[in-house]
């Protein structure tokens, strides 16, 4: 949200390997973070110290840097480079080790090497002929498709992203944090296509968006066996992952988007609207509404994925900050809740992470006071760190979550077994009761109508809210052409 790196300080040992959780989904998400975890008194190394523990090692895997400082007159020069490696290049995490003694020493200021503020990281352009290159490979395409990820929203390209598009007239998709780079509503976008332009498309546009999982790897059956990529990435041996790439864009996606639109306004570049291509695209986008919005007016008892994100959806301020977790809740969740600004939306991501959901809400109100937070859970995604609720209530920060109840994970059921199943939870927990234990406000909703007064009234609220909305435990996604995750 900010090209700064979140920073978490942990107690040693037990602490420090809570930590390790959030390095690796930072890790996984390529975003900037440091943990700073407290350790034993270094004097007491490999005596058996209270919370004595592999720190550095155990972070090791998941970040940058792993590092302690050897004295506390350096430790500026640890924190600096802690939060330069974090954010320079590809962003990512940094462990820094702090043992006790250093903690509790002290010394005069005089002897401390004191270091500036680490500036933001250098912005670097791509190569011309790399530009050019992409500049032909998209020219020659006859079924383009831009696809927008989370890297052109972390580099802030949304003003060029959007120029370019505009200018060239591409299909688009967002990547499930690219969302809002683009505003989901724009003409471009052609998201309620994607199964069918992935699979067809022949020159695809990555911006900051990798060919990982959640675009399939760029492979048959998902994509077509002879796409070909033109790839614009911070990171260079990133560039050819699962798919060779044609046109290697390798820098800051605001500058080289830039590059781009000076190259198209040199020589243009447009595709016609009324190519076989944009008409498929348009035919598949009407046959995915009428589908969906037969779903999202259902107003049978109990209801289902579709009808409450709907809701939530018209609840919704335009500019809020949405968080999601869950499996169905989030899977369905990317489709019906749109964005429509740039680094506005934050899900359990490339690690697939439940629990991070609350404190990244929290995260996202104390950056955004004056930003409506919306936190769309599942049941059981809640339950991962639910507790923070009491975080959001000592700092009053006025977020609104929402937790899609279908009492448990993925299906739940109507009735506890004996002995009860491992992803069926307690049904029609009260999650509504346990903010109001720290005077938030609860609300409890079963059907269409109960719903809607809630959602209205907890958006509204001055203090933070929880609305528990029961839905069919049998409730499911739309039939997938491919499912979630198709080898
Ligand atoms: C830390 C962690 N533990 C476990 C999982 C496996 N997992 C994936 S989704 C999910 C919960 C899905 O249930 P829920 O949040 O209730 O959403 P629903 O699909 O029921 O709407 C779990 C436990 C995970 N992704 N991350
Ligand atoms: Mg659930």
């Amino acid at each position: 949200m900010t090209q700064r790196p979140g920073a978490c300080l942990v107690v040693s040992g037990p602490g420090m390997v809570h930590g390790v959780a959030g390095l690796s989904n930072a890790w996984s998400n390529c975003w900037p973070m440091i943990l700073l975890g407290g350790a034993n008194d270094s004097y007491q190394n490999e005596q058996g110290a209270f919370q004595e523990a592999p720190q550095i090692e155990s972070a090791r895997p998941f970040v940058k840097l792993s590092t302690r400082p050897d004295r506390i007159s350096r430790v500026p020069t640890y924190i600096e480079k802690a939060v330069r490696t974090s954010i320079y290049g590809r962003p990512g995490a940094v462990y820094v080790d702090l043992p006790n003694d250093i903690i509790t020493d002290q010394i005069d200021e005089s002897q401390l090497d004191v270091r500036d503020r680490c500036p933001d990281a250098p912005k670097s352009l791509a190569d011309p002929g790399s530009v050019e290159k992409a500049i032909a490979a998209l020219r020659s395409a006859e079924r383009p498709l831009v696809i927008v990820g989370k890297g052109a929203a972390y580099a802030h390209a949304e003003d060029e992203v959007r120029e370019f598009l505009e200018a060239t007239r591409l299909p688009f998709l967002p990547s499930p944090m690219g969302k809002g780079v683009v505003p989901d509503d724009h003409e471009l976008s052609i998201a309620p296509a994607r199964s069918h332009a992935l699979q067809n498309a022949d020159v695809v546009f990555l911006i900051g968006a990798r060919l990982n999982w959640i675009l399939h790897f760029g492979l048959p059956p998902r994509f077509n066996k002879d796409v070909r990529v033109v790839q614009l990435d911070i990171a260079a041996e990133e560039v050819g992952t699962n798919v060779p790439t044609e046109a290697a864009l390798v820098g800051d996606a605001a500058a080289i988007m830039h590059q781009l639109n000076d190259a198209i306004d040199a020589e243009p570049l447009r595709f016609s609207s009324t190519s076989a291509w944009w008409g498929e695209l348009n035919q598949k986008i009407e046959e995915n509404r009428q589908l969906v919005d037969a779903m999202m007016n259902d107003d049978s008892v109990p209801m289902g994925y579709y009808r409450v994100l709907r809701e939530i959806r018209d609840a919704t301020p335009r500019d809020a900050i949405i968080c999601s977790e869950g499996a169905n809740t989030m899977d369905i969740g990317r489709s019906v809740l749109p964005n429509y600004l740039p680094r506005h939306r934050l899900d359990a991501g490339s690690f697939g992470t439940m629990g991070v959901g609350l404190g990244f809400a929290i995260a996202a109100a104390a950056v955004h006071p004056d930003k409506k937070v919306v936190c769309v859970e599942g049941d059981s995604a809640f339950g991962f760190s639910g507790m923070e609720v009491e975080t959001a209530c000592r700092h009053k920060l006025p977020i609104t979550f929402v937790v899609i109840n279908n009492n448990g994970i993925g299906q739940g059921v109507s009735e506890l077994s004996d002995p009860p199943l491992p992803s069926v939870y307690t049904p029609s927990a009260r999650y509504d009761q346990v903010i109001e234990a720290f005077g938030g406000r609860g609300f409890f909703a079963t059907n269409p109508e109960e719903m809607r007064k809630a959602l209205l009234e907890a958006m509204e609220c001055p203090v933070p809210s929880l609305v528990n909305i029961m839905i069919d435990p049998k409730a499911t996604r739309k039939p997938q052409k491919f499912d979630w995750l198709t080898r």
